[in-house]
């Protein structure tokens, strides 16, 4: 076992030394802290910024908020016990649920005691001497740890708005990624959201219900859909329970990480009637079904996907009354799936409501936030409550904004100036001992959450175990490794219709950020056998132990 130290830091406070810091505790923090200490038998400390865990289900409360993956299969798979014992009362759990559930996880596996909350972690430098991570704070150091894991989230980082005159602004103002605890009464008020992603779908539909009058910046239409919530009824979650082993089986086997396994080669080798079918059983089904389980080309043939784009066109005009309405909330110039579809109760009957006004911020731009309102191209809307539901520096902002030094004091920052330069998208060259849970160029948003994170953190400690038994100290991607991954996942993308949408997928929604692409694109199957070969064959593309400082030296 490796035991915990103490090491004196500079002045007379003594710094704890881990073998193993974790970052963040949502499902990989939780999952990672679990694994080190209760199956490993390692020393390791969790910090986090919040004062809970949860992660990302710790700060996005806003009303409406609930996951768009089937909460059976958007869960830990790891422990059968916690399987069989936790029983969701939704197809489609709400926030609440789902925190409750990692609450649980918490005290079920006496999580808290090693996590450290209302920690914000500005500074991880590689101290090459004593090859250990010096952990730190705007106080200075805290921790060392031999490893760390970044379990920070790829939308953890809220976006910074672009609109002038926020302090004129004498209403209330909201972020949907970091809503107050104890709630918002929107009665009697006259509320405005910007954004209309996955986030300001959810939160318009339940804010409508309950402002006196609710206005939308809506700049880009979204292609959302049904997402098809229920109540979970007992005899699913008893077949469920009978066959988890199978379903998981089959969700680590699958495109998206979920048992679907309906999809058709392509939407253009069947009849309109056929196609029609699908497209009707998936959209009544919910969830990804209508881009996941219906057509296998939907990403990468234009044509194809121009069928389901027109599909939904079709139903927002069927569901939207008003037919100037519609059209502002129709996309038109990019491709289904480009940009995350989001999923929706009722959305689109919400602009049928007396108390919805949608505003077409693309013709008509915001100009800036006055006293009392928004004032746009066109007219001023006087406001109570303004809600940003304006997305996240998503991917590499989370891990960006440790402040990650390595090797020859390299920034992180630096080093990524130009996009994000990963293998596997778990670790970067010149940053020893240093794993990314779902990091930027995996499949990381593009595969069932847990899953994925639970698939990286095994990867990310089971490296450390193999070089405990091989008494090697360190481990960090070949420059070469990690040139090839990176042609790797942009000549998989290119074979996509993704990089031409402007998205957070690319890094488009930030002004002056880097476009890339930060996810590989082959698929979770293609994806974890590449990674189960590297492991089997001894960490193929990693430099272990001194021969990492060697090869950093001969490729400095
Ligand atoms: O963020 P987004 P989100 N002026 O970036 C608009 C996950 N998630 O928080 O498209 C005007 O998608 C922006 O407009 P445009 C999920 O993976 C999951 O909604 O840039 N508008 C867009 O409409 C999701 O994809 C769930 O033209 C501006 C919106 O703000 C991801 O989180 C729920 C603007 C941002 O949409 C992010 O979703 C919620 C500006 N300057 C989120 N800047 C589940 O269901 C931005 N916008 C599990």
């Amino acid at each position: 076992m490796n035991a915990k130290t103490n090491t004196p830091a500079t002045g007379s406070v003594q710094v704890e030394t881990f073998n193993t810091v974790v970052i963040g505790a949502g499902f990989a923090g939780l999952y990672a802290l679990h694994r080190l200490r209760d199956q490993m038998g390692v020393s390791v400390r969790v910090f986090d910024v919040a004062g809970d865990v949860g992660g990302t289900w710790y700060w996005n409360r806003y009303p409406g908020a609930r996951c768009d993956i089937e909460s059976i299969h958007y869960s830990y798979s790891f422990s059968e016990a916690l399987q069989q014992e936790w029983t969701w009362t939704e197809r489609f759990a709400a926030q609440p649920e789902i925190l409750r559930y990692l609450n649980h996880v918490a005290d079920r596996f006496d999580l808290r005691k090693d996590i450290q909350f209302n920690t914000r972690i500005t500074s991880l430098v590689w101290d090459e001497k004593n090859k250990l991570w010096q952990v730190g704070t705007k106080d200075g150091i805290i921790a060392r740890a031999k490893f760390l894991i970044a379990g920070t989230g790829n939308l953890s980082v809220a976006k910074t708005p672009e609109f002038k005159g926020f302090e004129n602004f004498k209403g209330e103002i909201y972020s949907t990624g970091n809503w107050p605890h104890e709630g918002v009464n929107f009665t009697g008020k006259r509320v405005g959201v910007i954004g209309a992603g996955a986030s300001g779908i959810q939160a318009i539909t339940e804010i409508a219900k309950e402002a006196a009058h609710l206005t939308v910046f809506q700049r880009t239409p979204n292609y959302a859909a049904p997402i098809g919530n229920a109540p979970m009824d007992s005899e699913t979650d008893r077949q469920v329970k009978a066959h988890y082993a199978e379903i998981r089986t089959k969700s680590r086997n699958s495109f998206i990480g979920l048992p679907y396994d309906q999809a058709q080669p392509s939407a253009l080798t069947v009849s309109a009637e056929e196609r029609r079918r699908v497209y009707d059983e998936c959209y009544a089904q919910g969830g990804f079904r209508l881009i996941f389980d219906s057509f296998a080309d939907m990403l990468f043939n234009k044509e194809s996907n121009d069928t389901a784009a027109e599909y939904i066109r079709a139903k927002i005009r069927e569901r939207v009354k008003d037919p100037k309405v519609a059209d502002i909330l129709t996309p038109k110039d990019y491709p289904y799936g480009t940009k995350r579809p989001p999923l929706e109760t009722n959305y689109y009957e919400t602009y049928n409501r007396d108390n919805v006004t949608l505003v077409d911020i693309k013709n008509s731009p915001i100009e800036r936030i006055t006293e009392h309102g928004i004032r746009t191209a066109s007219g001023e809307y006087e406001l109570d409550a303004i809600v940003l539901a304006i997305g996240f520096d998503a991917m590499t902002g989370p891990l960006l904004q440790l402040g990650i030094v390595g090797r020859n004091g390299e920034k992180l920052a630096d080093k990524w100036a130009n996009g994000p330069l990963t293998y596997l998208g778990i670790a970067t060259h010149g940053f020893p001992n240093l794993f990314f849970i779902t990091g930027p160029q995996s499949p990381a948003v593009l595969y069932n959450m847990p899953l994925a994170i639970e698939d990286h953190v095994d990867f990310a400690t089971d490296a450390i175990q193999y070089l405990r038994d091989h008494d090697l100290d360190v481990i960090e991607p070949t420059l070469e490794a990690e040139t090839q991954w990176v042609a790797h996942v942009y000549e998989l993308a290119q074979q996509t219709l993704l990089p031409g949408t402007d998205s957070w997928y690319t890094g488009a929604n930030i002004p002056g950020k880097p476009r890339g692409c930060m996810i590989y694109l082959g698929g979770a199957p293609a994806y974890r056998k590449i990674c189960a070969d590297v492991q089997n064959n001894g960490y193929t593309g990693f430099a272990l132990d001194h021969s990492a400082m060697k090869h950093s030296t001969a490729t400095a």
